[in-house]
């Protein structure tokens, strides 16, 4: 059986690396929780369920990325054989709010898991994955890929830089098997509410069923290259498989703007979205990154792997959740107590 520890398991990624590890019958999966005044494992819930495959090989921790002592305390308890470094203060425009918490946690935390992982690796081989990020990409032009110089735009793309050298440093100086994925972005129905995706796919369900009537946005302009969560941790487990350690871009080779999401994403419930978007200021960045677009050639050919879900299908699935989420929360105001 092998151990898998997970940072960021109530994370969107987390929830779908730890059903796709425990889909394998050979997997013990770990992770990481933070205290909280209020649970917030939503979608880590149903892999407890009576029915869920591998629900008795699934495990909770308290610890936290800030907090050194509960990371090797937990590495030397668990003893993991892979290590998949998913938590983070993830919001770009917070870390304009929160740079040094941001930095705390992206960058030093990832040191201080590194650390314990290294000091583990003594005696029990250990591989990590880090979650690298494409805003590490920042002003590069695009197409972006493995031989892309680096140019980051806000406080959260310094700090992943820099837990992005620190990796690649403990393979070189400590002989340490760790990979870096540079993720692109990628969303889910369990997306974070205010990621744009969501944020527009709630909106636009939300406007549908008469439950809200307009939607608030930032920067219209730039362009993203979005792909399905679940297609890219099948990714980050493919890395930890090869015979060498090694960093990858992960990406769909397709870019749209926020005007394209919000096009499809309205379409598909058959409204114009220049109807409902107003503008606010407060959801600009001070630095923006304009154009995102990967280059996965890498990951293709070294990895076998390829993403099976494009942005219309990505749109759509996250469309479809919301609307059945509208319309269960149209129901329970129109029938209270029902
Ligand atoms: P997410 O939904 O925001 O999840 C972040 C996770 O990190 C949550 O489980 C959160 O726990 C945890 N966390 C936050 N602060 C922590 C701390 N101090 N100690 C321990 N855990 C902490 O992010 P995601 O979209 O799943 O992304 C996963 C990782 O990939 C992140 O590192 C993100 O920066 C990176 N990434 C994401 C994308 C993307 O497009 N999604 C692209 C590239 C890279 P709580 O639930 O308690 O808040
Ligand atoms: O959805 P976003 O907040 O994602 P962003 O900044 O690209 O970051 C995400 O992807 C990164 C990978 O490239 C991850 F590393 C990171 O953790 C995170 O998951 O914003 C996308 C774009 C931006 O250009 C933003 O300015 O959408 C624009 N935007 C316009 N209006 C908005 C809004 N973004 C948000 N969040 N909210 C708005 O109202």
């Amino acid at each position: 059986m092998k151990r898998a520890l997970i940072t960021g398991i109530t994370g969107q990624d987390g929830s779908y690396l730890a059903e796709f590890l425990l889909g394998k019958p050979n997997y013990e999966v770990h992770g990481l929780v933070r205290r909280s005044s209020s649970l917030n494992r939503q979608r880590i819930d149903h892999l407890f369920g009576p029915d869920a495959p591998g629900r008795d090989r699934l495990f909770l921790h308290y610890a936290d990325l800030a907090d050194a002592s509960s990371l090797a305390a937990i590495m030397e308890l668990i003893r993991p054989d892979e290590v998949y470094n998913l938590g983070a203060q993830s919001h770009v425009r917070v870390s304009f709010d929160q740079p040094l918490y941001t930095a705390d946690v992206v960058g030093l935390g990832t040191l201080r898991l590194l650390e314990a992982v290294r000091h583990l690796n003594r005696n029990h081989p250990v591989r990590f994955y880090q979650a690298s990020s494409s805003e590490m990409y920042g002003s590069a032009p695009a197409p972006q890929g493995p031989n892309t110089p680096f140019h980051p735009r806000s406080p959260y793309a310094c700090a992943k830089l820099y837990a992005h050298w620190q990796t690649i440093n403990y393979r070189e100086a400590y002989n340490l098997f760790a990979c870096s994925g540079i993720l692109f972005n990628h969303e889910s129905p369990r997306r974070g509410e205010s990621f744009v995706t969501r944020k527009v796919t709630l909106g636009a369900t939300r406007i549908k069923e008469g439950l809200q009537k307009r939607l608030v946005m930032g920067n219209l302009e730039s362009k993203r290259d979005w792909g399905f969560a679940g297609d890219y941790v099948r990714a980050m487990w493919l890395m930890l498989q090869q015979d060498k350690p090694d960093d990858y871009v992960v990406a769909t080779g397709e870019t749209y703007s926020i005007h394209d999401l919000l096009d499809k994403a309205f379409g598909l419930v058959d409204l114009d979205y220049r109807d409902y978007v107003d503008f606010d200021e407060r959801y600009m960045r001070p630095s923006e990154v304009d154009v995102l677009l990967g280059d996965a050639t890498k990951a293709r050919e070294v990895l076998g792997w390829k993403p099976e879900v494009d942005f219309h299908g990505l749109i759509k699935m996250m469309v479809d959740n919301d609307l059945e989420l509208a319309r269960r929360e149209k129901h329970a105001r129109t029938f209270p107590g029902s």
